[in-house]
Order: C-alpha cells, then structure tokens, then sequence
C-alpha cells in the first residue's frame, strides 16, 4: 500500500501552453512538463505513459514502376490543380467503382489478418501487397510524407496511426484506414476490428460507430444540405453518450484524395451546400466514448483521444445517386 498517493502524469500529456495536469492552473510548460520529462528519461522515454505508444517505424516499401501513381508520391505535396466540379463525369464515376471495390477488398484482406501478436507493420506488408496484386498505388504513401500504406489506429488512436512494430493485443480494438489510387481516380474506406475479445464499453462502441456511418448515408438525399449527414451521426452518438470527433472530417473524393468539399460529423449550421447527383465523397465518423477533444503525438500525424478514452471509426465514399446515395466501397 502506498503511503501518500502522490498525482500522477495523465496517459496523454497537455500542451506546452495547456493547463498543467495537477491543477494548479499555470501553462503546463511552467509547471511539470521539465518534472515529467526527467521523470521519462529515468524510466527510460515513454515509460510512464499509460495507452498506445508508438513503436518503431520500418522503412519505406517500394512501388514497381509499372503502378500508375498520384501527383504526389515523389514530391509528397498534391500539384495545385485547377478546381474540378464536385459533380463527376459518367466517367470518372466509372472508373471511382472500380478503384472503390478495390479499396474495399483490400480492406477485407487485412481485416482478415487482424489477431492477437500481429504487427501493425505486417498488416501494412499484407495491404501493400495487396494494392499493388490490383495494380494499384497506396494512396496514402508519402502523402504530404505520411510513411506508410495504410494507417493503424488502435484503441485511443483517433485516426492517422502509423503501422509500427507493436503486437496487436488481445482486447484492443483497431481501425485499418484503406485508400488505392487506381485508374486515375482514389477509393477510401476503413472500419474498426476487435483483436480477439474485446470488453463491453468497446463493444457498444464500435457498435453505434458502424450505426453512425449507416445513419449519416441514410442522410444522403439530392437537394438536402451537407449537413443533414452530421445532424444524423451526432444524435446518434449523443444518444448513446459518446462524442463526434470534430477535428476531422468526411472529404470530397475523386481524381483527388481530398477536395475542398467537407463532411462534417457533427451538426455544423453554416455546411449548407446542397448535395447534387454525381457527387462523390466520403463519410467517416470518429466516435469517442469520453470527451471529442483530440491530441496530436509528436510524430505530427497520430491523432489520440485527449482524455484517453477509445474511439473507432468506419468509413465509406459514397455516391450521390437521384434516389439518395450509393456505397461505391463494397467488395
Ligand atoms: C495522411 C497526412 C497528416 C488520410 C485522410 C492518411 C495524415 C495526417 C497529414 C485524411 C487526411 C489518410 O481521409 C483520410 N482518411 O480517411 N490525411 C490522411 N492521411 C496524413
Ligand atoms: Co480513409
Ligand atoms: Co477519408
């Protein structure tokens, strides 16, 4: 037993100018953050930290020749182009449910690998190699540098986990984020696995996650306003006493990764565009069972819940038909 329980460094530690931990009011970077790294050099860096930390990166897996690939892959930075229409040409269209499906059964072929004691680093092997057999490029290889072909968020990951060197562990949960760059033309798409057994909490979690991804493409209706889709998630969440991820949005889609379109997650009044047949864009909700707000680690991509509660995520591009939408990511 312990004597005076002195208070502890949190999971996930504020920022420089964030309130400090132990109550005392002043900017973190005045009060323990010099305490709480000498204490993380002692214990060797990390240490004391409760959740995911991050493992080590492999280097980068190469892409034959023969693969068509994005604007971006050598530079990491998307050219500037000329504003294309939201709305897609019959061909374009055609050639989006092509790269769609794909993107989709590499999904389901790495979900399939999910268990207890493999790597996230072997799950982005089995993904790379999968997106090349199709003849297509990893989307997300060096995109804006991002180092991988897929990314591997895990329990109180939010999204963007770069896949590393740790075992999946029994009770975890993971969300594979999946996006091909084929014939000219992306497909994204994710969902969120149980490692094993999972508790209950996780369980209805990622439950109403799958529920807010099928709620918000019930919203997709010609006409109506973006932001039926949010309405639709966040009441869902909120019923259920979970909270929308704000920082992170649904994306316009197509010869691009992202356009500048945006799909809000949560009730956002002022995304009054009018969804138009022949729209493409995806749907992808971040659902935390604590509180929204989000931390960025250190790597400038992984992004965790702040309170470190677990979150899951489900995502789909979609396509707006006349009759509401069309889910172009089946396999
Ligand atoms: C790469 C680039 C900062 C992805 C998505 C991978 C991550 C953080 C800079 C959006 C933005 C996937 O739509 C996405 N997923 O569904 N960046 C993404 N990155 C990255
Ligand atoms: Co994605
Ligand atoms: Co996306």
């Amino acid at each position: 037993m312990t004597t005076q329980s002195a208070r502890q460094a949190p999971a996930v530690l504020p920022g420089p100018n964030d309130p400090c931990w132990c109550g005392s009011g002043s900017k973190y970077k005045k009060c323990h953050r010099g305490a709480d790294a000498v204490e993380a050099r002692k214990k060797g860096s990390d240490i004391h930290r409760r959740g995911i930390r991050p493992g080590t990166i492999s280097p980068p897996r190469s892409v034959p020749a023969h693969i068509p690939r994005p604007d971006y892959a050598e530079t990491g930075r998307p050219a500037r182009s000329p504003e294309l229409s939201e709305v897609k040409s019959p061909d374009v269209i055609a050639r989006m449910r092509r790269a769609c499906r794909a993107a989709a059964q590499v999904l389901e072929l790495t979900g399939a690998a999910v268990r207890p004691g493999i790597t996230t680093d072997e799950l982005d092997g089995l993904a790379h190699e999968a997106y090349i057999k199709l003849g297509g490029y990893p989307s997300t290889l060096n995109y804006h540098g991002y180092p991988k072909s897929l990314c591997t968020s895990v329990n109180e990951v939010i999204c963007h986990g770069i896949p590393d060197s740790r075992a999946l562990e029994e009770g975890d949960i993971v969300n594979l984020d999946i996006t091909i760059f084929l014939e000219g033309v992306h497909g994204d798409c994710s969902a969120t696995y149980f490692v094993g057994k999972v508790d209950p909490d996780s369980e209805r979690l990622v439950k109403v996650t799958r529920e807010c991804l099928e709620l918000g493409i019930a919203a997709v209706k010609p006409g109506r306003p973006i932001n039926d889709i949010g309405l639709a998630i966040e009441g869902h969440a909120t019923k259920h006493g979970m909270s929308v991820v704000r920082a992170y949005c649904g994306h316009g889609i197509g010869e691009r990764f992202h356009s500048p379109l945006q799909i809000p997650h949560y009730f956002e009044p002022d995304a009054k565009m009018i969804m138009r047949p022949g729209m493409t864009f995806t749907i992808e909700p971040m659902i935390n069972l604590g509180h929204w707000q989000h931390r960025s680690w250190d790597d400038g991509w992984t992004a965790v819940t702040a309170d470190g509660s677990r979150s899951a995520q489900f995502e789909h591009t979609i396509l707006v038909t006349e009759q509401g939408a069309e889910i172009l990511t089946l396999p």
